[in-house]
């Protein structure tokens, strides 16, 4: 069975992380049994969540899982389109997983009240004496690697600014379809759905989940993804 190290169910999503979201929607599609387990950073090949674990091996980064269950587990997740759907689909699929992610990690990591919510809690089972130090030092981390990705030189009105032009082109392009690509899903929705729960998440306070609550169509889109994918998860309230 495969073990997929990430991180457990947060702030009412299936992972903070939607890459973990994403390999998790995959494993599902492809119908191949595997346990989601919270990672030990120091065993991620790549340094970063998600990786998985099959018979000993481990592999680190989301779409090269992809890869990985169709050459070895025969996955299609994109059996019904064409090429130029899959074109589409991949366009749609890059730009949350390389674009609007930095949007998230930004408003999450930088706006003091989101951090308060939300990632200061990873630290949770750290020992108290050294907590502060190692918040403080993963907190300087991610603001880096956001300077170095680019969204860390903008203002918190521009990240913004970006994040809801992608929002508005995923609500055009999905329009009354049930999924991106149509009525089922494709291997592109395990990253758009993670992307987009992401920023619907109910937990922090954004002006990109504020605008991506008016999307009608989007909030469908992610609750319908939540109950076929982590019908768990879905608010009974
Ligand atoms: N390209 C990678 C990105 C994974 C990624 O950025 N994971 C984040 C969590 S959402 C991470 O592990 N960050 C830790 C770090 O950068 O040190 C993928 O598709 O799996």
């Amino acid at each position: 069975m495969i073990t997929l190290h990430g991180s457990t169910p947060r702030f009412g999503l299936p992972s903070a992380s939607s890459f973990v979201s994403k390999v998790e929607i995959l494993l599902k599609m492809a119908g191949v049994p595997y346990r989601h387990v919270d990672a030990n950073f120091s065993r991620a090949p790549k340094g970063k969540i998600p990786f998985i674990e099959e018979d000993g091996e481990l592999l680190g980064d989301s779409t090269f899982i992809r890869l990985h269950l169709e050459d070895r587990h025969g996955a299609n997740f994109d059996g019904g389109l064409d090429a130029s759907e899959k074109a589409t689909a991949q366009a749609f699929e890059v730009m949350c997983d390389e674009h609007l992610y930095w949007a998230t990690v930004h408003a999450r990591w930088t706006v003091a009240e989101n951090f308060e919510r939300g990632p200061r809690h990873f630290f949770d089972s750290a020992p108290a004496l050294l907590r502060p130090v190692i918040v403080a030092m993963v907190g300087r981390s991610v603001v880096r690697t956001l300077k170095g990705q680019g969204f860390g030189r903008h203002t918190k009105q521009e990240v913004e600014q970006l994040a809801i032009r992608d929002i508005d082109a995923v609500a055009a392009f999905i329009g009354d379809k049930p999924f991106l690509m149509g009525n089922e899903p494709c291997g592109a929705d395990a990253s758009v759905w993670s992307g987009v729960t992401g920023v619907l998440c109910k937990h922090f306070t954004t002006p990109i989940r504020d605008h991506a609550e008016k999307h009608a169509n989007l909030v469908a889109y992610s609750a319908r993804g939540m109950a076929r994918w982590f019908p768990e998860l879905v608010e009974t309230s």
